[in-house]
C-alpha cells in the first residue's frame, strides 16, 4: 500500500462516572484518533495515550508531536508498506509505543479492509465471543464501591477487577468477595502503588482467592515482582512492566510474571501483542487483554486479539456504556451473558458514527504524504 494522507483528530468525551486509580482521577477523555488514507483504502487507529503522563511516559500532546514530526515522515519515506513494516520502520525511535501502535493499527485496518478480512480472521482466533471483565475504580466510601460492584454483577460481567492502593485494599477486597460470593472471578490492580516493603501486607490478600494481583510494584521493579511472586499465593500479573516481547520473556524467566496483561498500545502494536501471546502460550503463562478506557475502535480490535486461545482469563473489555454515554461506533460494545461479541466485519470490524464523531472533535490536522 502507498500512504497518501494521515489525519490526526482529537475528540473529547466525558466519562459516565469519574474513574479513580492510584495514579489519579479521570473524568474527561482527550483521545487522539488516526485516520490513514492509502491507495488501497482507509483505516482508523485509536491512540491509548492519556492526557497526562501518569500511567506511562506517553501523553496525547506528545503523541501528536512525535507522529507529526518523526513517525509519519519516516513511514512515508520508506515507500509502499504493509502493517508489518510499521514497527520495523519505527524501531530506531525509542519509546512512544502507544503512538507507534496507533499508526500500525490504522495501517492494519486499511490493509485488512482492502483485503476484505477481519482482524480476528487475520489473527486466527477461533472464538466468536469472549468473556468480559470490568475494572472498578477507587471510591471515597465502601458503600459506593459495593453499590457499583452490585450494578456490574447485575449487568452480567464475568469478573470484577478492583483498583487498589495503600489504604484501599484488604477491606474493599474482603467486602466485595463477600458480596459476589466465592465463585466469581475477582482480581486487583495496584498500578505500581506498593513497594517491596509491603510483602507481608499484600500476603493478606491471599485468603480472598484472587485470580491475580496486577502490577503491585514500580514498572522498573521486575526483580521485586519476582520476590513478591515467590512470597505470596496470589498470582502476580504484570501490566506496566511489559513493554515488549523481550521484557515479557525476561519477566517470565525471572519468575516475575505468573500472568501477563497484554495491551497492544503498551507494547507498540497488535503485532507485538500477538508475539507476546504466542510466547506466553509457549511458556504456559496465561494472558488476558487489558484496557485503556478505549472507545469502540480500540475495544473492537482488542476483542479480536482476545479471541486467540492463550487469552484464558477475561479481559478488561467491558461494554461501551461502562465508560461512555455514547460511543463513536455505530454498534456499541455490549455485554450479553458475560460476553462481548468478537466483531466479524472487515478490518477491525467497526463502523463509525461520523456525525457524532464530528460533533465531539476538538482539533484535527491533516498530513500529506508528499
Ligand atoms: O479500559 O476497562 C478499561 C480500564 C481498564 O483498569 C484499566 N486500565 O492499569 O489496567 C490498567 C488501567 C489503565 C488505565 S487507567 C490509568
Ligand atoms: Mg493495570
Amino acid at each position: 500500500m502507498r500512504l497518501e494522507r494521515l489525519q490526526l483528530r482529537r475528540i473529547a468525551l466525558d466519562l459516565v462516572t469519574p474513574f479513580r486509580t492510584s495514579f489519579g482521577t479521570e473524568e474527561h477523555r482527550d483521545i487522539m484518533l488516526l485516520h490513514v488514507t492509502t491507495d488501497e483504502g482507509e483505516g482508523w487507529g485509536e491512540c491509548v495515550a492519556m492526557a497526562e503522563p501518569a500511567y506511562s511516559a506517553e501523553f496525547v500532546d506528545a503523541a501528536v508531536l512525535v507522529i507529526r514530526e518523526h513517525f509519519w515522515p519516516t513511514l512515508v519515506a520508506g515507500g509502499p508498506l504493509d502493517a508489518a513494516d510499521v514497527g520495523a520502520r519505527l524501531e530506531r525511535y525509542s519509546g512512544h509505543p502507544m503512538s507507534k501502535a496507533a499508526l500500525e493499527a490504522a495501517v492494519l485496518d486499511a490493509q485488512l479492509r482492502a483485503d476484505g478480512i477481519g482482524l480476528h480472521e487475520f489473527f486466527g482466533g477461533q472464538r466468536s465471543q469472549i468473556p468480559s471483565g470490568v475494572s472498578v475504580g477507587i471510591f471515597d466510601s465502601l458503600d459506593v464501591l459495593l453499590a457499583q460492584v452490585q450494578g456490574y454483577v447485575d449487568d452480567g460481567y464475568a469478573r470484577i477487577k478492583l483498583k487498589i492502593e495503600p489504604g484501599w485494599d484488604i477491606e474493599p477486597v474482603r467486602l466485595v468477595r463477600e458480596l459476589i460470593g466465592p465463585e466469581m472471578g475477582l482480581q486487583v490492580d495496584a498500578n505500581t502503588a506498593y513497594t517491596r516493603t509491603d510483602t507481608d501486607h499484600l500476603r493478606r490478600l491471599d485468603e480472598y482467592d484472587l485470580l491475580l494481583i496486577e502490577q503491585p510494584l514500580a514498572e522498573e521493579d521486575v526483580l521485586g515482582h519476582a520476590h513478591l511472586a515467590a512470597a505470596i499465593d496470589t498470582p502476580v500479573c504484570l501490566d506496566e512492566s511489559i513493554v515488549s516481547l523481550q521484557t515479557a520473556a525476561d519477566a517470565i524467566e525471572l519468575g516475575a510474571a505468573e500472568i501477563i496483561n497484554i495491551k497492544p498500545g503498551r507494547v507498540g502494536g497488535y503485532l507485538e501483542a500477538r508475539r507476546i501471546h504466542d510466547l506466553c502460550v509457549d511458556r504456559g503463562v496465561p494472558v488476558w487483554c487489558g484496557g485503556m478506557v478505549e472507545t469502540g475502535i480500540g475495544r473492537a480490535a482488542n476483542a479480536a486479539l482476545a479471541a486467540l486461545p492463550g487469552f484464558t482469563l477475561p479481559g478488561d473489555i467491558s461494554a461501551s456504556s461502562r465508560f461512555y454515554r455514547r460511543d463513536i461506533v455505530i454498534d456499541p460494545i455490549t455485554v450479553d451473558d458475560g460476553h462481548v461479541r468478537v466483531p466479524d466485519g472487515p478490518g477491525m470490524g467497526f463502523e463509525l458514527d461520523h456525525d457524532f464523531l464530528d460533533s465531539i472533535t476538538t482539533w484535527s490536522e491533516t498530513l500529506d504524504a508528499s
